[in-house]
């Protein structure tokens, strides 16, 4: 009657920005992205037939904010009859600040979730459990490069390349610590109905997956950092041309860039991506990464920055 699981949160580098349907939250894009390996979430869920309904503890806080998220997500994954859960989670990096804490919290849900169950559920259905919840997440059930793919009926993930086969280090810079002001959930939706780039962000995603599948395939860190950073841009100009406009860069998330520039133009191999929120992520190769990080710590503005590899996917832990 219970389970545990741990799951790395992922960082797109050719971004989820749309939904095509809101009901089964199945997005407008597909998308590909890098599994971490130090930033973690650690899930528990243990089903008590004594309890009136599910708690969740985060961090050692009760949480009601994101139980009602869970719960339904739990209910998805044990069927409507399941008994009520203690659900604990322990994040070891900031929550709802862009840095895809909801990825490995409901990647780490869904896998804890069916253990607690005692079901074995393969890792297609666990993609749409798991997207189901939150679009980023079915990425974190696998490690390296993951592409999701945006089916006709569903999504589907596949492992493009093991984190082994090509380890690069991602350097985040943290220059803010609260939760962002719009959710993506809601800021997605402002985009698609709003934004007059938002159309031609979704013809365009098709050709930004070729051209990243194939720099992945050829490990050609040049070409994958182009379309990269590309497809970041094009995101936040989609958000940015919005009604109400959206922008979760602050000045400093803009130095980052320059501090990123800076490093390109003296040779080292790292391009940047922004997500949801005002850090920023800097890719690199291992041998730059400590460069990449004093770099970025010296930027004005920035709190603080972590290092990570690239990780495994979602899977289950000894109880503890
Ligand atoms: C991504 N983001 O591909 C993009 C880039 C943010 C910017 O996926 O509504 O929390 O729960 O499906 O997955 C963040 O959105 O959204 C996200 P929902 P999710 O990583």
């Amino acid at each position: 009657m219970q389970g545990t699981a741990i799951a790395q949160p992922n960082i797109a580098l050719i971004k989820y920005w749309g939904k095509r349907d809101i009901e089964r939250n199945l997005p407008a894009v597909g998308s590909i992205s890098i599994t971490l390996r130090e930033l973690f979430t650690r899930m528990r869920v243990e089903f008590d037939e004594a309890l009136d309904g599910d708690v969740l503890v985060v961090n050692d806080e009760p949480d009601q904010a994101m139980l009602p998220r869970l719960s339904a997500c739990l209910d998805r994954v044990a069927g409507m009859d399941r008994p009520r859960a203690h659900i604990t989670s322990h994040c070891n990096f900031p929550i709802a600040a862009g840095l895809a804490s909801s990825a490995s919290s409901f990647a780490a849900l869904t896998v804890a979730g069916a253990a607690a169950a005692g079901k074995s559920i393969g890792v297609d259905r666990l993609a749409s459990l798991a997207g189901g919840a939150s679009g980023s997440a079915a990425r974190s059930l696998l490690g390296g490069f993951v592409e999701l793919s945006n089916t006709a009926q569903d999504i589907e993930v596949r492992s493009l390349c093991a984190a082994e086969d090509w380890p690069l280090s991602v350097v985040v810079a943290i220059t803010e610590t609260g939760p962002k002001p719009v959710g993506s959930t809601e800021a997605m939706e402002i985009s698609r109905k709003t934004s007059p780039f938002f159309g031609r962000w979704v013809e365009q995603q098709v050709r930004d997956l070729d051209a990243a599948r194939a720099a992945v395939a050829e490990r050609d860190f040049v070409s994958l950092a182009a379309v990269a950073e590309h497809n970041c841009l094009k995101m936040h100009s989609v958000m940015w041309a919005s009604r109400p406009p959206m922008v979760y860069w602050n000045a400093a998330t803009m130095r980052c860039l320059q501090t990123v520039r800076g490093l390109q133009d003296d040779g080292v191999d790292v391009f940047f991506t922004i997500d949801a929120g005002p850090q920023v992520k800097a890719v690199c190769t291992p041998r730059y990464a400590g460069d990449v990080a004093a770099a970025l710590r010296e930027t004005p503005g920035v709190i603080d920055v972590m290092t990570s590899g690239l990780g495994d996917g979602a899977r289950l832990e000894p109880d503890l």
